[in-house]
């Protein structure tokens, strides 16, 4: 038996190595609390460890993609692309871990199955597949909002012959498609990334597109040696403006409304931060989000765009989508629209009629067989939630999470649930977390979450957990807001419409990283208000 299973006097168990669980480790120990975490993969990084489907990278720029916890790392670390790729993230999370000897304290290889509250104790008791048992004060859900594959459950599925890929579980050792027939399934950001990179690979390469999506372009390039200079030097004061822009992205969000602006001067707008290229395309104008009207100025342009990339005109009707923009995530693109001027590339609509089915030999679209030699499932994630549901957590009572999110996931600010006690989530469902830059919204969660703890600790206080009237009143104001906005309106994995018989809640904080920030904060200060301490 391990040794560590022995390990009565943890102070924290915190599940997943990916940003948010190795930041938080680094944390608590330099509070002096003992913590271990639990990591399925057998390396750190979390989604950037999963996710090795060719072409994946970060969509927000590598120079802020990254911790700013220590100046020192900020420092002597140089990201050598506009939006780093995949294999980079991956060094970068490993040189992390390395830098402050994290690893010694992460159990790799390591599935949570089980987390229950022992109420007599005070304590969790957190069982692993492998057979591990630990118990610690306090449990931390590090587990990631987009880590939990979504393979739909399509007929034939286990009767193809040839090889199988999902780009969240991505093989470590890459994947030849040299001379092969693949068919994609989903055109989200995965497929997105990828598909440009197995056209060119492939033999012939088969898109099946369920919803056409918004991709502007990335207009990726390698980082010279004086930006990063200047980036460095500046990095303070961009981390402290990047905290006051509702995403936490060092943006410039207009605080122009597209219907008061004059056709020409839109335009011109528009095409300014296309040729900028990046997210930062939906921060032209501040109604783009709130307005039918203004959003269509918007999406109408990119169509034109996607026009102009696609020399078949019927290939960029099926290519141009006709939902709201930037209601389902926005796609950073580099070449996409232009894989389907290639010979070797195929593009199916199944927005009417679904896939058919899948065969021995290939996929079934609207009753013709389309015979391949891998299949590429891009069908995304179970988004938020299902990380956390796939592990058994049971609060007081024996309280199932599974069962109190039934209708839709409930938490107060997103970090923490009534009825669980001293367990916390990293960017859980109720915080901004996806809507955010993902590092510096993770670190906000795990210094939060620490300074509870020390608060806790110096008050020789044993249990925090939400008051079921805080939370109640917090979910509320989510939806409240969310409902305000045009991203409540389409079936996004946001609001959980990918995934069948999934409730239809927003389950993101949509207000905005400061007034989230603003409000952890005026918690804190009223000593946890709506939490009871004892
Ligand atoms: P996404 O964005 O959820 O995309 C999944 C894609 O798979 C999307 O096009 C779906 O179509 C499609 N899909 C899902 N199920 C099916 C079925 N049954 N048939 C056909 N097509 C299907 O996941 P990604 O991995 O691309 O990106 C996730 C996030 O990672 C992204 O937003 C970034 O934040 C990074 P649908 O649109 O549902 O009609």
């Amino acid at each position: 038996m391990d040794a560590r299973n022995h390990e009565a006097d943890l102070d924290a168990v915190i599940v997943g190595a990916g940003f948010a669980g190795m930041y938080m480790l680094h944390r608590l120990r330099g509070l002096g609390f003992t913590a271990r975490v639990l990591e399925a993969g057998s390396g750190v990084g979390g989604t950037w460890y999963w996710n090795r489907y060719p072409g994946a990278r970060c969509d927000v720029e590598s120079v802020q993609y990254s911790y700013q916890f220590s100046s020192d790392l900020q420092q002597e670390w140089d990201w050598t692309e506009r939006y780093a790729a995949q294999p980079e993230l991956l060094r970068y999370a490993d040189h992390v871990a390395d830098r402050f000897d994290l690893k010694r304290d992460i159990d790799f290889n390591t599935r949570v199955k089980s987390a229950a509250f022992d109420e007599a104790a005070g304590r969790w008791v957190i069982e692993t597949a492998n057979g591990k048992r630990l118990s610690a004060r306090f449990c931390i859900m590090a587990t990631g909002c987009l880590s939990s594959p979504n393979l739909p459950d399509f007929k034939g599925l286990e009767s193809f012959k040839g090889d199988r890929y999902h780009t969240g579980y991505w093989p470590k050792e890459g994947v030849d498609f040299t001379g092969k027939r693949v068919a994609v399934i989903g055109t989200g950001s995965s497929a997105v990334q990828s598909i440009p990179i197995m056209a060119a690979q492939a033999a012939h390469l088969t898109v099946f597109q369920r919803t056409a999506n918004y991709a502007v372009p990335a207009h990726n390039k390698a980082l010279e040696a004086d930006y990063i200079a200047r980036v460095k030097a500046e990095y303070p004061t961009m981390r402290a403006r990047a905290r006051t822009t509702m995403t936490g992205i060092d943006f410039d969000y207009s605080d122009r409304a597209a219907l008061e602006t004059s056709a020409e001067d839109r335009t011109r707008e528009y095409e300014r931060r296309w040729n900028h290229g990046g997210l930062w395309f939906l921060g032209a104008f501040k109604d783009l989000m709130v307005s039918d009207e203004a959003n269509a100025t918007c999406a109408d342009f990119v169509r034109a765009k996607i026009h102009s990339r696609v020399r078949d005109p019927e290939i960029a009707r099926l290519l141009s989508p006709t939902n709201t923009i930037g209601c389902k995530r926005l796609c950073v693109d580099i070449g996409y629209y232009e894989t389907f001027n290639r010979g070797n590339v195929t593009l199916i609509d199944v927005s009417e009629r679904p896939i058919d089915a899948i065969t021995p030999e290939g996929v079934r679209a609207h009753g013709r067989e389309h015979k391949v030699d891998a299949i590429v499932f891009a069908t995304g994630f179970d988004a938020m939630t299902g990380a956390l549901n796939k592990i058994d957590i049971r609060g007081r009572g024996g309280l199932a999470l599974r069962e109190k999110w039934s209708a839709g996931p409930r938490a107060y600010l997103g970090v923490a649930m009534a009825g669980f006690p001293n367990l916390y989530t990293i960017t859980g469902p109720g915080s901004p977390s996806v809507l955010t830059n993902m590092l510096p919204t993770i670190e906000q969660h795990v210094e939060w979450i620490a300074d509870s703890m020390t608060y806790m600790r110096d008050r020789q206080l044993g249990r925090i957990e939400p008051v079921a009237a805080a939370e109640e009143e917090w979910v509320g104001h989510v939806g409240e807001a969310a409902s305000r906005t045009l991203r409540y309106t389409c079936s996004s994995w946001y609001l959980g419409v990918n995934i069948p018989g999934k409730p239809r809640v927003f389950m993101p904080y949509i207000g905005g990283f400061p007034k989230y920030i603003a409000k952890c904060n005026d918690v804190a200060a009223g000593g946890y208000e709506g939490f009871a301490l004892a």
